[in-house]
């Protein structure tokens, strides 16, 4: 029993009432294996997982009240068993897609943003939508989950692999991964821009363990959308070695690059 509850985000907090309006963009953000999106039914918690709440935040700051923030709270991930959460990432990837089609959100002013296994359901709504309605405009995979999805990764069967069963560059006009986490992240390149964080390095800013680094994706997406930029070793291709929300937004940005700060110690912010 898939249960997938979508819940659009207010100013600070779960607004349920709050309509939806096709003329403006939209974002949806899906959480990862354990975690949740909060709703008033959810049997395990009724507020989100603080990244959730703090990314919608940040949208909405820069977007104002000119947009749809949907959070997506899919009850099959709070499991330990995951195999089995891995076994949803489908039929919730449908749910969602489903839900914006019926809504009437246009797939071109629409960002998904999935981290871990949440990178792969919105890799399979962004499959439903460019089979009916169009191809979304920008997906974020944010660390995607490597068990089960990549060639080579241990513990469990790899039948996800496929790219149809999985994020890939197809499932957006525009799909940008931002790798942080060696073994619980998607390690190979999957999108149409892969961007490698800090790749060299043990642990990510602020970690203490492979989960920090996994988990430093989405807290660093956080910061960009907060305007946060980085100043890159002087190898890099990017305009002025500057990394910054520009970069993932910017189509013209088409390598795939490995991100570090010069000293090779992690990114550190340059404000
Ligand atoms: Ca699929
Ligand atoms: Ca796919
Ligand atoms: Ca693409």
């Amino acid at each position: 029993m898939v249960e997938v509850n979508i819940n659009p985000w207010g100013n600070g907090e779960i607004d349920e009432d709050r309509p939806i309006d096709t003329s403006d963009p939209t974002y949806v953000i899906v959480h990862g294996f354990t975690e949740t999106g909060g709703n008033p039914g959810n049997i395990f918690r009724k507020r989100p997982t603080r990244w959730m709440s703090e990314m919608a935040d940040n949208i909405r700051n820069l977007e104002r009240d000119d947009a749809n923030i949907l959070l997506v709270d899919w009850q099959d991930a709070r499991t330990l068993n995951y195999p089995a959460a891995a076994g949803r990432v489908d039929d919730v990837g449908v749910e969602v897609a489903d839900y914006l089609l019926e809504e009437g959100v246009n797939p071109a002013t629409t960002t998904l943003i999935g981290f871990s296994l949440g990178a792969h359901v919105v890799g399979e709504a962004g499959e439903r939508l460019r089979e009916s309605s169009g191809k979304v405009d920008l997906l974020i995979g944010l660390d995607p989950a490597r068990s089960m999805f990549e060639e080579g990764a241990p513990l469990f069967d790899n039948k996800f692999t496929d790219p149809n069963d999985r994020l890939d560059a197809n499932d957006a006009d525009r799909v940008v991964a931002l790798h942080t986490s060696r073994g619980i992240g998607y390690n190979g390149e999957l999108a149409d821009l892969d961007l490698y964080i800090n790749w060299d390095d043990r642990l990510q800013p602020g970690s203490s363990g492979p989960i920090g680094n996994h988990r430093y994706a989405h807290d660093l997406y956080i910061d960009l959308l907060d305007g946060a930029t980085f100043l890159q070793s002087n190898d890099t291709t990017l305009p002025n070695n500057i990394f910054s929300l520009d970069t993932i937004m910017n189509r013209d940005t088409i390598m795939n690059h490995e991100i570090t700060n010069i000293d090779g110690s992690g990114l550190e912010i340059d404000t």
